[in-house]
């Protein structure tokens, strides 16, 4: 019996014991699609709750500024001159790995992690795949018919199909709250008018009132990907997750201006693709200052569209994890650059001005994690290869332990250190990872399918 299955048998004793303790038996499962959800819903063991559990202070949660993160101040925070070391060591680092054919970051390494991201590259914040208006979308005017008309039950339905198709591996929709929306990026501000047509001009980017909804999609990372990280292998899970942002944020888009509404494209622009998941229900808030799903675990990209299509909207979520990273811990313990926060609770306290106050967060130190990036040479996930909710089996006895850590919190660490035990999350090889012999795109579409 290889360490694999024997995890599975021993956590599968303790699962089943206390998995017959819960009042659901799996025969009680309610019935789900083939993508083991309903498309409006969620595994049976997720509870749908009012408000996320991480609280927001209206007093003080407001708009982002962009050019706040990391990426935008990352020379003002870490100083100039620790940057120009940092970037001075990743070049020569990079040198010796090529002169050793280090596994990973070799030139095959680096040119598929590049390639990966090709797709990505074609937009950006209302660029190209990611336009705010399309010049050659066929509208219902056009075609002399008038737009959509199904209620907001029936749309919202018939936009989880249409995103399922385009890519997403899960979908959720909510009432807009325009705090998570940036208050300024490309050194413009994003206003929101009462206009019909988004815009945008040399100093404003114009988002119409009635683009009330946002549409939250999740896209799967390869997990054998990930878990080369960091390196170029790993790094192409990430940019492969992007490039799959874009084909479907783009695709779902047009689809809803051929409806005859707005549709405003976004995948890291604009504002916190996070939140606004968090609010839709795709997922919870972890450790790791990042969404956690149900489903996937950490291991999903989220994107978004808004827009003005008419849509029920779905819940915020609570399958127990935020009790789950209390206990846990294994991101922050894992991580390289020691950036996660190793704080029992969650709290409002920021690290800096990176991070926007008025919401509870386990708030990261970010400038270290994207240090860390250039001296890896390969960016970085190892806090999400590490995460016990990076599963992608399908056996029965891993939905087991999620929902007996959903429904019976005490026993959070002992999972945790099972997991621990019995290797999961350990790094793997990039050599071997050509040799895998993957499904489309590195990830298991059907996952979750009985
Ligand atoms: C900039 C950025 C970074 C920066 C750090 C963020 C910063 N403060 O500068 C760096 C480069 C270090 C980084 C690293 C990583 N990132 Co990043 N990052 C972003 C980006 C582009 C913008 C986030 C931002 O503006 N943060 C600044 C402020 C808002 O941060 P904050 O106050 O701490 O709030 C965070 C959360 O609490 C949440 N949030 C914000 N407001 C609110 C309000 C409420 C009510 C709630 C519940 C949550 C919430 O969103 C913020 C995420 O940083 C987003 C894309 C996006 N548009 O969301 C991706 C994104 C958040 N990153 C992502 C990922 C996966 C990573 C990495 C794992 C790297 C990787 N392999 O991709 C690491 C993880 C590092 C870690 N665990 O700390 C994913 C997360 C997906 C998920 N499952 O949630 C995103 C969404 C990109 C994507 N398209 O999928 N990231």
């Amino acid at each position: 019996m290889n360490r694999r299955d024997f995890f599975k048998f021993g956590l599968g004793g303790t699962g089943l014991a206390v998995g017959g303790s819960l009042a659901t038996s799996f025969d009680k499962i309610p019935s789900s699609n083939s993508n083991g959800q309903n498309i409006h819903g969620q595994p049976w063991w997720v509870k749908k709750i009012e408000k996320p559990k991480l609280a927001i202070d209206d007093e003080v949660y407001s708009r982002f500024n962009s050019r706040n993160n990391v990426f935008g101040s990352f020379r003002r925070y870490y100083g100039i001159d620790n940057m120009k070391e940092l970037m001075r060591r990743s070049r020569e680092k990079t040198k010796k790995y090529y002169k050793e054919s280090r596994p990973g970051y070799r030139l095959e390494d680096r040119a598929l992690a590049d390639a990966a991201w090709v797709i990505s590259r074609l937009g950006g914040l209302n660029r190209g795949t990611r336009s705010w208006i399309s010049q050659n979308v066929t509208t219902p005017e056009k075609r002399g018919v008038s737009k959509y008309k199904g209620n907001p039950d029936e749309a919202a339905r018939m936009i989880k199909a249409a995103a399922r198709y385009f890519g997403a591996a899960t979908v959720g929709v909510t009432i807009l709250d325009r705090r998570h929306i940036n208050a300024k990026e490309r050194g413009k501000n994003i206003l929101f008018e009462p206009v019909d047509e988004p815009s945008e001009n040399e100093e404003k980017l114009v988002i119409p009132d009635k683009c009330k909804y946002a549409i939250s999609l999740s896209v799967q990372m390869s997990l054998e990907n990930i878990q080369c990280s960091p390196t170029a292998i790993g790094s192409a899970g990430s940019a492969m997750g992007y490039s799959r942002c874009e084909f479907l944020v783009a695709g779902l888009a047009q689809f809803i201006r051929g409806l005859g509404y707005v549709a405003i494209p976004s995948v890291n622009d604009l504002g916190s693709s996070v939140a606004i998941a968090v609010d839709a229900g795709l997922g919870e808030l972890g450790r790791t200052n990042r969404v956690i799903t149900p489903d996937f675990g950490p291991m999903v990209r989220v994107c978004k569209v808004l827009t003005d299509l008419p849509l029920a909207v779905d819940k915020p979520i609570d399958f127990g994890l935020l009790e789950f990273c209390k206990v846990c811990k294994r991101c922050a313990e894992e991580c390289p650059s020691n950036c996660l926060s190793f704080d029992d609770e969650p709290g409002f306290e920021v690290k800096g001005e990176w991070n926007n106050p008025g919401h509870e967060a386990w708030f990261e130190n970010a400038p270290k994690c994207l240090a860390y990036w250039r001296e890896s040479t390969s960016g970085c996930s190892i806090c999400l290869a590490v995460c016990p909710w990076s599963k992608k089996d399908k056996t029965i006895i891993h939905e087991i332990v999620k929902a007996t850590s959903a429904k019976i919190p005490a026993l959070d660490g002992l999972f945790t250190s099972m997991d621990e035990a019995f290797g999961y999350g350990r790094q793997k090889s990039a050599g071997k990872w050509w040799h895998l012999d993957l499904p489309e795109y590195g990830i298991d579409t059907t996952r979750g399918k009985g």
